[in-house]
């Protein structure tokens, strides 16, 4: 949740000196080991509508706005992100393979003269087609040249220095780290500001486990000055013991049993295929994924073959992470602000490392880069940013044993293999790991888990007792001098929904509706009974999650209809969650409005893409789902988008200490009277010829 770490941000830093500096190695042939076909960059084309900008197309588009406003050439604009500006789902939908691609499109966002500039570059016309400034309130995502230049600031500041002499930390420990903004009222508005706060490195490379407590800056981060510096006295710093969690440098032994390696093996291959790079057809699944800079991997055009007639059937249009948000729950200077929007202040892509193989992703893992922009406009490669497996995880498909029938022995059983699309960004200090996970049953599984390093805050306690009658600051103790900080992490999908299609499309409420029977009808008091509401307009489908008052979600196409005269759809099943309890006039909750719901249904708007905003950074809240869905639009019989926020509430424990053990929440997407029967009652059971023992 706070910008990269200033180790990993290093190692970044000189990552892209290495690209800049041998920029042609991103030419020929890119070979990682592990990945089957690697394309070569330089001469990378399009290959269907939906494909990111290739490497030729990134230079492309900086030779263009060069040419449209010098700021762009001298380096006086930067570019914050450049993306794919996809052409309009129509022109997406009817494409086939072997069509011409349509028009390519890049939408920028970049920073000149302090301002916003949200730009259209037209590739076939060679033109900026649009480039307006500062359309709404907020910022692009930072940069990490904005990273960079701001975590050297502190070190212009004599009252700094001082601060940092008194509590006796050498200088040559500190990490200052740039993790937070916000928006908080006038006056830190008109100009792009960011919070700092410094850590110790001092024997460890878990630096968020030593925050350096009651020293807090606001900076300006055009003008790289220092707005004003609180120091509320020190704190002891959390010691170094314990923090180290790398392999190979713990020095306590495990009292625990080793496990033997264990590995998923498919002596016959993998059974998906990834086309022109982003293109993935398995088992009766079609769909395109991309790595993408801001919601780190987009799946899009996801199809599902029906088993019956072998019909291309549409589910999904595009799926992804619009938004994360991470409100800390402490009121205090220093930590009021810290409320992440890491999608859209930061970006998921970025700081999306590669993933390790044999232990992010299984051994039969196919890895995709990503392929991103420098602020000056280069592309930059991001290895290995997503990988694809296939997943038997020892479940079951399904199965029946039958015992009532003398002399039949019945016992079937179906092997579940998953296909799972997997990303991972380390956000700072946290890591967030998202799964796309299909089933042939036609069921999407979206699951988010996290894991990596707390944010802690320094406390001069050392253990419970010492708070004597006196309440937890801000969070428990988990370790010596460290109160980890409450906190909530709230995950928005855009979910475009189009089932057999775009249009006719509507959002039914299945109701269970508990009904009394009268005395003496039956001997029973009460059941439930399913009543069927279809949203009528938006403001029908703002959806909080109840327990006793228990819906179903359905999508489902009222055009068309199955054997029995049910409309086909999909259903939303939401896991476990949590909403957000702030106040909706709380400035972190304006922004984050569109918590303020579990599930929305919007009509269809190629520009409602970021639930938060598309300028996040810094922005009041006026361009987020909340308002959006407050237009109240007619969604029956539509092309709508659902979005549902998957959520956490984080009260820290000791075993989140130094690093947390991965947790994990989970929806799915799945079927209802989409299919005539079981789509999966043919598949084949696994026999002993089938996996020989290696
Ligand atoms: C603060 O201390 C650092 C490290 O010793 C030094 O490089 C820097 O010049 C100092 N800044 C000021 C304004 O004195
Ligand atoms: C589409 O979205 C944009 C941004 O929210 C808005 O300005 C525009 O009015 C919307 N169009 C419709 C038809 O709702
Ligand atoms: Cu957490």
């Amino acid at each position: 949740m706070a910008g990269p770490s200033f180790p990993r941000l290093l190692l970044l830093f000189s990552g892209l000196l290495f690209l800049f500096t041998t920029y042609s190695s991103i030419y020929g042939p890119w070979s990682l080991s592990g990945s089957k076909t690697r394309f070569d960059y330089s001469s990378e084309k399009p290959h269907h509508p939906l494909d990111p900008l290739t490497a030729p197309e990134i230079e492309r588009v900086q030779a263009i706005l060069s040419g449209h406003d010098s700021a762009f050439g001298s380096g006086s604009a930067m570019i914050h992100s450049m993306a794919l500006d996809e052409p309009n789902k129509q022109r997406v939908v009817q494409w086939k393979k072997g069509d011409r691609i349509p028009p390519r499109k890049a939408e920028v966002l970049a920073m000149s003269n302090g301002e916003s500039r949200v730009l259209t570059v037209d590739l076939n016309s060679g033109r900026v087609v649009s480039d307006l400034t500062s359309p709404t309130s907020g910022y692009p995502m930072l940069t990490m040249d904005d990273t960079i230049a701001v975590s050297q600031v502190p070190f212009k500041s004599v009252e700094f220095n001082r601060s940092i002499e008194a509590r006796g930390i050498p200088f040559s420990s500190l990490v200052c780290l740039t993790p937070f903004a916000g928006w908080f009222g006038p006056d830190e508005e008109g100009r792009r500001v960011i919070k700092i706060q410094c850590y110790s490195k001092q024997d460890t490379v878990n630096i968020y486990m030593r925050p350096i407590e009651g020293l807090y800056l606001t900076v300006d981060m055009d003008k790289l000055e220092i707005i004003k510096i609180i120091d509320k006295g020190p704190v002891p710093v959390p010691s170094s013991i314990g923090t180290e969690y790398r392999y190979g440098f713990l020095d306590k032994p495990v009292h625990m049993d080793r496990v033997n390696p264990m590995s998923m093996e498919q002596p016959d291959g993998v059974s998906f295929r990834v086309e022109d790079g982003y293109s993935v057809e398995w088992a009766n699944w079609v769909f395109h994924i991309k790595p993408d800079l801001r919601a780190g991997m987009i799946i899009s055009q996801a199809t599902v073959r029906d088993s019956e007639t072998g019909e291309a059937r549409s589910v999904m249009y595009k799926g992804f992470a619009s938004e994360l948000y991470v409100p800390y729950m402490d009121p205090e200077e220093g930590w009021y602000s810290r409320a992440y929007m890491d999608a859209g202040e930061f970006g998921l892509g970025p700081s999306s490392m590669p993933l390790v193989p044999l232990n992010d992703c299984p051994r039969n893992a196919y890895y995709i880069d990503g392929l991103f922009v420098s602020p000056q406009g280069n592309p930059v490669l991001q290895p290995k940013m997503i990988c694809l497996f296939e997943r038997y995880a020892g479940e079951i498909s399904w199965r029946h044993s039958e015992i009532l029938l003398p002399g039949v022995d019945i016992r079937e059983s179906r092997p579940k293999v998953t296909l799972v699309a997997r990303m991972a960004s380390s956000v700072g200090n946290y890591d967030y790991i998202f799964d796309w996970e299909f089933q042939m049953d036609g069921l999407i599984r979206v699951t988010v888990a996290a894991s990596g390093m707390l944010m802690v805050k320094g406390t001069a306690y050392e253990n419970v007792h010492d708070l004597g009658e006196k309440e937890d600051d801000s969070g428990p103790l988990i370790s010596e001098n460290t109160i980890g900080v409450v906190h909530d992490h709230f995950i928005s999908f855009h979910l475009d929904m189009d089932i057999d299609g775009s249009e006719n499309n509507s959002f039914v409420k299945v109701h269970l509706e508990k009904q009394r029977l009268p005395p003496g009808k039956s001997r029973r008091k009460s059941y439930l009974k399913v009543k069927k509401y279809v949203a009528k307009t938006e403001k029908d489908a703002q959806i909080k999650l109840s327990m006793y008052d228990p819906y179903e979600f359905h999508l489902v196409n009222t055009n068309r209809q199955s054997r029995l005269g049910n409309p086909p759809g999909y259903k939303l099943v939401p896991g476990g969650n949590a909403a957000s309890l702030l106040d909706h006039d709380d400035p972190p909750q304006i922004r984050g409005a569109f918590t303020n719901n579990q599930i929305w249904v919007t009509r269809y708007n190629r520009s409602e893409q970021w639930a938060g905003g598309l300028l996040m950074y810094q922005s009041r809240g006026e361009d987020t789902l909340q308002v959006w869905s407050d237009r109240d639009r007619s969604i029956e019989n539509k092309d709508i988008v659902m979005w549902y926020t998957l959520g956490f509430h984080h009260v820290p424990c000791q075993e989140d200490f130094p690093v947390m053990p991965t947790i994990s929440a989970s929806f799915e997407l799945k079927p209802v009277n989409f299919f005539e029967s079981n789509p999966v009652l043919g598949i084949a059971p696994y026999f002993e010829k089938d996996l020989p023992v290696c």
